[in-house]
């Protein structure tokens, strides 16, 4: 390659990294909704999804979070906690590929019907919700369980509970979780209990033990969640990202509390010090799914998914089953009482738009919209400057 080309290139790139995470960071992790990824960086990730699993590691990581049940579930470190171990997974995948990183898997999308997306095909995870076979085709064809009912089929239970629970509608989350300002455990015990809890349940199977991490959709899903952390973190003119407590549980916590997936609490409140950076997901990502975000992507889902019922107002999701709540030994009582509570704002928002409230108007949906907007600048502006370096230096 030209040298004054190789210079132009690099600059051009290290401008666009410094801009992003932070600057002690050799390297971002740029995370994104996985319906974002090209076909090769799925081939590729899966491969290193296998590579693990063939060299023995992928039931380490499963053993780790069976033995943090109780410590890193419905307790303050279970943000953290989890976003230590995604990282540690993350990195035990960089080992087989430097160029992979963990997608997430943005379930908002597909909230109002989750067992209809198009992460349930065998160009994401293969589907096999309908009977416990191991799965027959796609990137984790033959897949078994490690550590808990080990060598059964890694399978998903979908149509077990017959209902498929709806999961949180974006407009939900953002308009009344990450917008509001509230002390870190009120954050994270409603999005642990309201969102995060009943994605497990209803995906089920091994999905709804604590031997999870045996499907790589674990990571997608705890992705998000890290995500909608960030997310809350990042919220305009607040402190949210030093913010960290136990009050909602009734404990004492300090930043200085130890995750058992690998690392201090104080060491991973920002995803700078990770150096991860969350792509928001592309209109394409927001087309597949089953909400409603406006005519025009309405259209595209009737012409892509013509089954997907697009509602007129948004269904909450089910209370998770009993059987989850003694499977995981979690507090019932909590959960029940943030579910209660998470159903009155659906109901408050379900009253809006009778009363005339577009969903498309809604401002969380306009912020994720502008979002994308801005990282298409951004990536315009690289474009320009690497255009206008080489022209200046050829
Ligand atoms: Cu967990």
């Amino acid at each position: 390659m030209n040298p004054k080309l190789l210079i132009a290139l690099t600059t051009a790139l290290s401008l666009f990294a410094s801009s992003d995470a932070a600057s002690n960071c050799t390297k971002t992790n740029l995370r994104k909704e996985i319906r974002d990824l090209t076909h090769s960086e799925r081939a590729a990730l899966f491969a290193a999804m296998q590579s693990v699993k063939n060299a023995g590691d992928w039931g380490t990581f499963v053993a780790t979070h069976m033995r943090a049940s109780a410590e890193a579930h419905n307790t303050a470190v279970f943000l953290p906690w989890h976003r230590c171990f995604l990282s540690k997974f993350e990195q035990r995948l960089q080992q087989v590929n430097p160029a992979v990183t963990i997608p997430y898997w943005d379930w908002s999308i597909d909230s109002q019907a989750p067992s209809k997306s198009l992460i349930w095909t065998d160009d994401y995870l293969g589907g096999n919700f309908v009977t416990d076979q191991c799965l027959p085709s796609g990137y984790l064809k033959g897949w078994k369980n490690e550590q808990y009912n080990a060598g059964t089929c890694l399978a998903r239970g979908f149509t077990v509970n017959e209902t498929v629970s709806t999961f949180a509608h974006p407009a939900v989350i953002y308009g009344s979780l990450i917008s509001k300002p509230t002390p870190f455990s009120t954050f994270a015990s409603g999005l642990e209990d309201n969102c995060h809890n009943i994605v497990h349940d209803t995906i089920g199977n091994i999905m709804s033990t604590m031997a999870s991490p045996n499907d790589p959709v674990f990571y997608f899903h705890h992705a998000f969640i890290d995500k909608l952390w960030h997310d809350w973190q990042a919220q305009p003119a607040t402190t949210n990202v030093n913010k960290y407590d136990g009050a909602a549980w009734g404990t004492t916590n300090s930043v200085n509390d130890y995750c058992s997936s690998g690392c201090t609490v104080k060491d991973v409140l920002s995803i700078d010090q990770l150096c991860v950076v969350y792509q928001e997901p592309s209109a394409f990502a927001i087309s597949t799914g089953s909400i409603d975000m406006g005519s025009n992507i309405d259209n595209q889902n009737s012409a892509q998914n013509g089954t997907i019922p697009i509602p007129t107002s948004i269904i909450p999701p089910n209370p998770v089953s009993d059987k989850f709540i003694q499977n995981m030994g979690l507090n019932a009582s909590s959960i029940r009482s943030h579910e209660a509570n998470f159903k009155a704002v659906v109901q408050n928002l379900n009253q809006a738009i009778a009363n005339g409230t577009n969903l498309s108007e809604l401002p969380s949906i306009h912020n994720r919209i502008a979002s994308n907007a801005q990282q298409f600048a951004k990536i315009s502006s690289l474009t320009f400057a690497l255009i206008a370096t080489t022209m200046l230096l050829l």
